[in-house]
């Protein structure tokens, strides 16, 4: 039989064997998995633990929020704000950051998350996930003490030192990069412990499956309509093959369908609201996935540059997002900037 390695032995190597990780991020990184079981809990009881339905709240990007975007919410700040790990975190659910309390000690890492991501699925069974990305806190001249602002977290994804998902679905599966390749570990629930099921996940460079929402289409700038009925033309088209298409509308779902057997997602920028840059935020979803698919030898673009080079201006800033199978992103990214 297989001997499997448990999530926090993994740690321990990263930290230990490997040099790859500090001890702090470790700890980091055990809190937010452990957050994430809990998590998945409460998403597995549903209507049992009566954490279905609206919240009847707004978040900061107009969405109505769903009961347990709150409780995932929550369930990661109480985790993760006394470990001493952490100077501050930010999510998809709060307006602004989140200072950990003084009554704490102070860490040197900053954690984005979009606690529940997906939220149109939580009341009907389908997958749903939380989205994590972990940076550094600058640091600051000695002397100065500084505090921590919104603008510590306002570094392009490039900067990230670990970043990673949980889907909570069929299986819950937790998966990881910490900047060597991505590894993928699936919750025993027996034992109460992620365990490794995959290592160094790669996406294939070639694709014939594409994810994008298509009753969006008469919304689409003309490079992505000119893609996607490429695609739909099938083997006589100029593809020469024909395409599937699948959309979960859970962005975890769908990268983690193409993290397994590769594919290209499109949320790209549509003409309804042509102010904003994507519907996807930079900071707690583009850049953890775009780091991710990445490692796994993917791309990830906003079909004029790499995300990871995107340098943020705000903490809930919006992005068009194209990533997965390498060669499908530069041949999308190539129709918008005709190179
Ligand atoms: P959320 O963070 O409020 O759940 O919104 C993000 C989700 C993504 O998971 C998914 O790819 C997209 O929104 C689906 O959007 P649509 O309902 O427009 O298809
Ligand atoms: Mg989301």
């Amino acid at each position: 039989m297989t001997q499997r390695i448990a999530l926090t032995r993994y740690l321990v190597e990263q930290q230990r064997v490997h040099g790859r990780i500090p001890p702090e991020l470790r700890l980091l990184l055990e809190v937010v998995a452990r957050a994430c079981k809990s998590i998945s809990q409460a998403v597995n009881k549903g209507e049992l633990g009566g954490v279905l339905g609206t919240a009847q709240t707004e978040n900061v990007q107009g969405e109505m929020q769903k009961q347990l975007d709150i409780i995932a919410n929550d369930v990661l700040i109480e985790a993760n704000e006394w470990g001493g790990h952490l100077a501050a975190m930010a999510s998809e659910e709060m307006d602004g950051i989140y200072p950990v309390p003084n009554r704490y000690p102070q860490g040197e890492y900053l954690l984005l998350f979009d606690p529940l991501d997906g939220s149109s699925n939580i009341d009907v069974n389908v997958s749903i996930g939380t989205i994590f990305s972990v940076l550094k806190k600058p640091e600051h001249p000695p002397g100065q003490n500084h505090g921590v602002s919104e603008q510590d977290f306002l570094q392009p994804g490039r900067d990230q030192v670990a970043a990673g998902y949980c889907v909570y679905g069929p299986q819950t599966t937790l998966v990881l990069t910490v900047g060597n390749g991505v590894d993928l570990f699936t919750l025993d629930r027996e034992q109460g412990s992620f365990m490794l099921t995959r290592e160094q996940l790669q996406i294939p460079p070639d694709t014939q499956e594409f994810a994008i929402n298509m009753s969006n289409m008469r919304h689409w700038d003309a490079p992505v309509k000119r893609y996607v009925d490429e695609c739909l033309a099938g083997l006589g088209g100029p593809r020469g093959k024909d395409f599937n298409m699948r959309w979960v509308a859970s962005m975890v779902a769908d990268v983690h369908r193409i993290l397994s057997r590769g594919g290209v997602f499109l949320y790209p920028w549509d003409k309804r609201d042509p102010g904003k840059p994507g519907k996807l935020r930079l900071m707690y979803e583009a850049n953890p996935m775009g780091w991710l698919v990445e490692q796994a030898g993917g791309a990830a673009s906003n079909a004029r540059q790499r995300i990871l080079d995107i340098q943020p201006n705000q903490l809930h800033e919006r992005v068009s997002v194209i990533l997965g199978s390498r060669n499908e992103v530069d041949r999308i990214t190539s129709y918008h900037t005709g190179l």
